[in-house]
């Protein structure tokens, strides 16, 4: 029937059964038919676009999950160490694509959906993106996944299943609405349901003594039951596995209450539970505050400890040699909680003693920080942690005792003391959550050299003196696989052409293109394929906002979390000014600029979202300017995800990297875009400093105050209206937002905004103005420059190498985890 052909990726004749003559596109074409027809239950002629994806996924799975037996038998009978990377967040997005690459299978696989009458990038875009985080440090997790695999790090990356991921973003009139993300509606063909793989999680309850002992009761206890998707490497070498666990309640229905006709009290507790596992927590950089993110926390870190210590125990007599054998990674602190849980696993549940147990968990656990934004430093009130996890408390009450009297014996005085407390005294009682996972982990890391320095001398400065040597600094980095070869295919195909196969699989081979910047030829065939890129984006622009981009014009991108501290603010505002500018002297030779943003904000964060709907009155106004003749436009793309970044990243000019110097504490989002040939506009802050060391200065354009100065500045106070007083563009700019001009319906809108600004102007977005503009035109003059800005843009991609997450993961490896990889 016609109606059952809704998305039309298959023509109905074209489902011909003759056999392909490529023995491996026709081994393939079988299998995908067989999984369509045994597992999906469709038949060719009438299986949706969905069917299609459903079916390559399973037949590409198969072939996956032979090389991940053989690599965990293999690590299992050599004794192996692993590494178990802690994270609430795995941003992995779409893994169809993901594992086609890497297992070699792109071309066969597009072979033999044609041979059924099927598009492969049609299939493709039927996955839904795996949104289990919400920023740079999700992806970061994801990124990390697949190099541990591709370099052959045996690992397991430990998290929740959420069954609704990231909300989803959509604009209305401006205005950012979150709708819930239904990633798994259509069933997930990735995962493996491990129905034996359970674990009990308690909460509440109480600690009581028993044959000299201490026992925890919980009140309540939740079910841990695991979900497996293979990690697959380059060249399908390792494959690794992403285990997220899901809570089911141990009761799932009270039958009494059930018969008695109370249907939804009868199921109370089951979706109390379950709760636990329902929705990602949208906060990016804010404390959460909230009982049901401790219980996530919780419930994963313990299962997770659970899981491992099972697996020790059944290869070895003991847990004794655990460190040897583990190394656990606690991404940020959200999973900090498994310190004191291996503690009382070890301790209440395995008999060890406390010296011993301590040993094993500093032995095990290293902790990364990812931000010392002072208000997005966990901690959780004493008094609920009391009440929710009894034991742990005392726990970590014990390991504060022995913390603290070690520092005295250092000689430690009462303000050291306060300092490095595990518990924080000044604001009610609260626990440090980014304390206990310093003070329980052999090494702390930080995400670039500066934020590293950063945390040395404040946020940890004094643990730091008390336990030297402990911080040790990683760059970040990404996986090119998906950020060069994947996302950039006609990008690539030039660097194959060039600098041969190799690249792909080493990128310090980028080097070789240095030679090829002065070579004119080179740089119009390279900016030829960011050509094809930038035509792909203005397709998804004109789609999705209905607005038409000139693809020659310079692509002006920020794609990122909304947050102050991020400063979109700065780039609306230097956008106004450009934008009076060119209707002041509007037969000037302007560089053409699409500014084009996107980004969520934390549903609760107003400031965030009154900057998107700024942004959108801001695009309103201009882009129905026709005094511009279309020089300048804004696109505002709603609800920013993986596959949306993956569009983006390869078709962006100039990236906008310029946070208040001192909080991005690295950034990933910088180095995507400059692998993909951006040059950078930014603040001296995070791994920008380390791209500007290696693309070069005259490849680079900073701007703005140092962390040092931005220190000092806030240190001495200063005044934001004697600044804005000082640069009539600004004050003409702010006057313009603060009076409606492109609020006219609302003139008051943005009074408010602006009023923060002049008096308190925490971001410093006043004081980097002028010097942002003033670059900016740099910017603008080098666009005129085609030769200049090719060169440049030839450099990025040749330069960056080093920030590819092998090149990272290789350093966690032999620094901080003492595992070799394969
Ligand atoms: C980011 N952090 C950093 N946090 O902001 C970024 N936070 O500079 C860095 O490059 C990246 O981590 C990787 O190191 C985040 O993304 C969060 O998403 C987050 C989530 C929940 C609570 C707090």
């Amino acid at each position: 029937g016609a109606e059952l052909h809704p998305g039309g990726a298959t023509s109905p004749e074209a489902h011909g059964s003759a056999p392909h003559s490529d023995p491996a596109v026709e081994a393939l074409r079988q299998q995908i038919l067989d999984r369509l027809i045994y597992d999906v239950g469709g038949t060719p002629k009438r299986a949706s676009p969905r069917d299609w994806f459903v079916a390559l996924a399973l037949a590409v799975r198969d072939r996956v999950v032979d090389r991940w037996r053989a690599a965990n038998a293999e690590t299992q009978q050599r004794g192996d160490k692993s590494v178990c990377y802690m994270s609430l967040e795995f941003l992995v997005g779409r893994l169809l694509a993901d594992s086609l690459g890497n297992m070699g299978l792109r071309d066969t696989a597009r072979d033999a959906l044609a041979a059924l009458g099927v598009d492969l990038g049609e299939i493709l875009e039927e996955e839904p993106d795996a949104a289990l985080g919400n920023g740079g440090l999700g992806r970061l997790a994801a990124c990390f996944m697949e190099s541990m695999a591709s370099i052959g790090v045996p690992a397991y990356g430990y998290g929740i299943r959420y069954e609704n991921g990231l909300f989803r973003q959509v604009i209305t009139d401006g205005t950012q609405h979150e709708l819930p993300e239904d990633w798994l509606q259509l069933g997930n063909p990735w995962e493996f349901e491990r129905a034996n793989l359970v674990y009990h999680v308690g909460f509440g309850g109480h600690v009581v003594a028993e044959n000299g002992a201490l026992v925890w009761r919980p009140g309540e206890t939740v079910r841990a039951i695991a979900y497996d998707t293979p990690a697959v490497g380059w060249q399908g070498h390792r494959v690794n596995t992403l285990r997220l666990w899901s809570a089911r309640a141990s009761d799932p229905l009270r039958l009494d209450a059930f018969n008695h006709g109370d249907h939804l009290g009868a199921q109370a507790d089951r979706m109390k539970a379950e709760a636990i596992s329902r929705v990602l927590y949208p906060g990016d950089e804010t404390a959460a505050g909230q009982e049901l993110r401790l219980r996530q926390e919780y419930f994963f870190a313990s299962a997770s400890l659970q899981d491992i210590l099972r697996r020790h125990l059944s290869q070895y007599d003991g847990v004794a040699n655990l460190p040897e054998k583990v190394a656990v990674q606690l991404n940020d602190t959200h999973p900090a909680i498994a310190v004191s849980e291996l503690m009382r696993l070890l301790i209440d549940r395995h008999g060890l003693e406390w010296d011993e147990a301590w040993r094993i968990t500093r032995g095990c656990f290293s902790y990364t920080n990812h931000t010392l934004m002072p208000e997005a430093l966990e901690s959780w009130a004493v008094p609920l942690m009391e009440r929710l996890l009894p034991r742990n408390m005392q726990i970590i009450y014990l390991i504060n005792a022995a913390h603290l009297d070690a520092v005295r014996q250092m000689g430690g005085d009462d303000a050291l003391l306060r300092s490095v407390s595990l518990i924080d005294e000044g604001n009610g009682r609260r626990v440090r959550m980014g304390h206990l996972a310093f003070v329980g982990s052999h090494h702390v890391n930080g995400v670039s050299a500066l934020h590293t320095g950063l945390m040395r001398d404040t946020v940890f400065a004094d643990l730091n003196r008390v336990c030297p040597n402990r911080i040790v600094n990683k760059t970040n980095g990404i996986t090119f696989r998906r950020w060069l070869l994947r996302a950039n295919p006609a990008l690539t195909s030039l660097l194959v052409d060039t600098l041969g196969e190799g690249v792909q699989s080493d990128p310090e081979l980028l080097q070789g293109l240095v030679r090829f910047a002065d070579d004119a030829g080179f740089r119009d065939r390279f900016a030829a394929q960011r050509r094809t890129a930038k035509e792909r984006l203005s397709h998804v622009i004109a789609d999705r906002l209905g607005l038409a981009v000139n693809p020659a014009a310079m692509f002006d991108v920020q794609v990122k979390r909304i947050h102050e501290y991020k400063r979109q603010l700065l780039n609306i505002l230097q956008t106004v000014a450009l934008y009076n500018d060119m209707r002041a002297q509007p037969t000037r030779d302007w560089a053409p600029r699409v500014k084009i943003f996107a980004g969520k904000a934390a549903a609760s964060y107003h400031e965030a979202k009154l900057i998107i709907r700024l942004a959108h009155d801001v695009a309103r106004v201009v882009n129905n300017d026709p005094s511009l003749r279309g020089q300048l436009k804004v696109a505002f793309l709603p609800n920013y995800n993986v596959s949306l970044a993956e569009v983006i990243m390869p078709a962006a000019d100039l990236s906008e990297q310029i946070s208040t110097a001192g909080l991005e504490a690295s950034g990933t989002g910088n180095m995507k875009l400059a692998l993909n040939g951006a040059l950078t506009i930014g603040t001296l802050d995070g791994a920008n400093v380390e791209i500007r060391e290696r693309v070069g200065d005259e490849n680079i354009f900073i701007f703005g105050l140092t962390a040092a100065e931005v220190a000092s500045q806030k240190r001495d106070g200063w005044d934001p209206r004697a600044v804005v007083a000082a640069s009539p563009a600004l004050s003409q700019v702010l006057d313009a937002v603060a009076n409606g001009v492109f609020s006219p319906e609302e003139p008051g809108r943005y009074r408010g905004l602006v009023d923060r600004l002049l008096n308190h102007d925490n971001f410093l977005v006043t004081a980097d103005f002028d010097s942002y503009c003033r670059k900016q035109e740099e910017v603008s003059a080098r666009w005129h420059q085609p030769d200049r800005w090719w060169r440049s843009a030839v450099l990025n991609t040749a330069n960056v190498a080093w920030f590819s997450s092998d090149r990272t993961i290789r350093e966690y490896a032999e620094e901080i985890w003492n595992v070799a990889p394969r």
